[in-house]
């Protein structure tokens, strides 16, 4: 039997069902997760939603998503089956759920995921890196499901489930602009618009409802851009005095380093943000960019972060000055 036909199966017979996703989630977690959670709820199935760091702020205005919980410490039953979606390795839900895992709780673990990866880490999965969003997959997971079940039951991709799963494919292929935007991420779009879902009440909570602070504090990051003399490197830089001046946070700079990566030429873009000092001085987390000619999941990697080929993050520690050096220096030998 393939790990499809035994997920279906586990979902017509199972009751309980949990169901998570990677830590600091992003739209196509949240929507995924809440898109085959509602799905289940429409036939029967008990469901527990569980993200460790809860649903961001920028996210809430989706459909059901007060449902999900931060905490297991409360859920005392068991599950007949664990989805965990849009991440390939379980360890990344967080350490409290593979606690609640090791004590047999979750019952059979499902991944669902559109990373490349060689070992998931479960005990069956959908994997599909050639989807542009798991929503994706969680669309075709649920006609097959409805299709399955028959015109007596009650499966069906309401309005609040493709509002979910609009989201997810917006969020994960950048508004339909990056280059992992496959047709069948437009057809699919299409059917959720017919289905209920609204592009511009969406595209208004995720695009347009931005705080006063954060564009203060964009005010401030802006005047930091330097770019290098070659015009392939641009960097924006985030410290603790900006945030204290504007009453912001990190979660406000979401974005910002999209504004280096927009100019003609740059290659590689990067977002220096200060954090809390440890015994040893300054600390930068960084954000890396890139416009496609240049791995920066690599460049991450050697300062002890990852990512993906276009999409990176590490942290360096030491002054602006030190972490710009050492950072600028391993880009440049990979741009040559
Ligand atoms: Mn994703």
């Amino acid at each position: 039997m393939s790990d499809l036909e035994k997920i279906l199966s586990l979902i017509s017979t199972g009751k309980r069902f949990l169901i998570t996703s990677h830590e600091n989630p992003d739209g196509d977690a949240i929507g995924s997760m809440l898109a085959i959670g509602l799905g289940l709820e429409k036939i029967g199935k008990e469901i527990i939603y569980y993200n460790k760091d809860g649903v961001p702020l920028l996210l809430r205005f989706l459909p059901h998503s007060e449902k999900v919980i931060s905490s297991l410490d409360d859920v005392h039953v068991g599950f007949d089956a664990t989805f965990v979606v849009d991440c390939t390795d379980t360890s990344r839900v967080g350490v409290k759920f593979e606690d609640f895992k090791n004590r047999g709780r979750c019952g059979v673990t499902i991944l669902i995921d559109h990373h490349q990866t060689s070992k998931p880490s479960a005990d069956l999965y959908i994997l599909n890196p050639s989807a542009s969003a798991t929503g994706m997959i969680i669309y075709s997971l649920l006609k097959t499901l409805s299709l399955r079940l028959g015109s007596g039951q009650a499966l069906k991709i309401t309005p609040d489930v493709a509002m979910n799963l609009y989201t997810s494919i917006l969020v994960d292929t950048g508004s339909f602009r990056y280059s992992n935007t496959i047709p069948e991420a437009f057809e699919i779009a299409a059917e959720l618009v017919e289905l209920g879902a609204s592009p511009w009440e969406i595209s208004q909570a995720l695009y347009e409802s931005e705080s006063i602070g954060k564009l203060k504090l964009l005010g401030c990051v802006l005047p930091t851009l330097e770019v290098t003399e070659d015009g392939r490197i641009a960097s924006v830089v985030v410290n603790r005095d900006m945030f204290k001046a504007t009453g912001t946070s990190k979660e406000d700079t979401e974005g910002f380093v999209n504004f280096p990566r927009c100019i003609n030429g740059v290659d590689v873009a990067v977002l220096f943000r200060e954090e809390e000092p440890s015994e040893n001085g300054s600390r930068w987390k960084i954000s890396l960019r890139s416009k496609g000619s240049v791995n920066v999941a690599q460049i991450g990697e050697r300062f002890g972060g990852g990512g993906h080929e276009r999409a990176a993050g590490c942290t360096i520690s030491g002054t602006l000055a030190e972490a710009k050096r050492l950072l600028f220096s391993a880009i440049k030998e990979v741009l040559q």
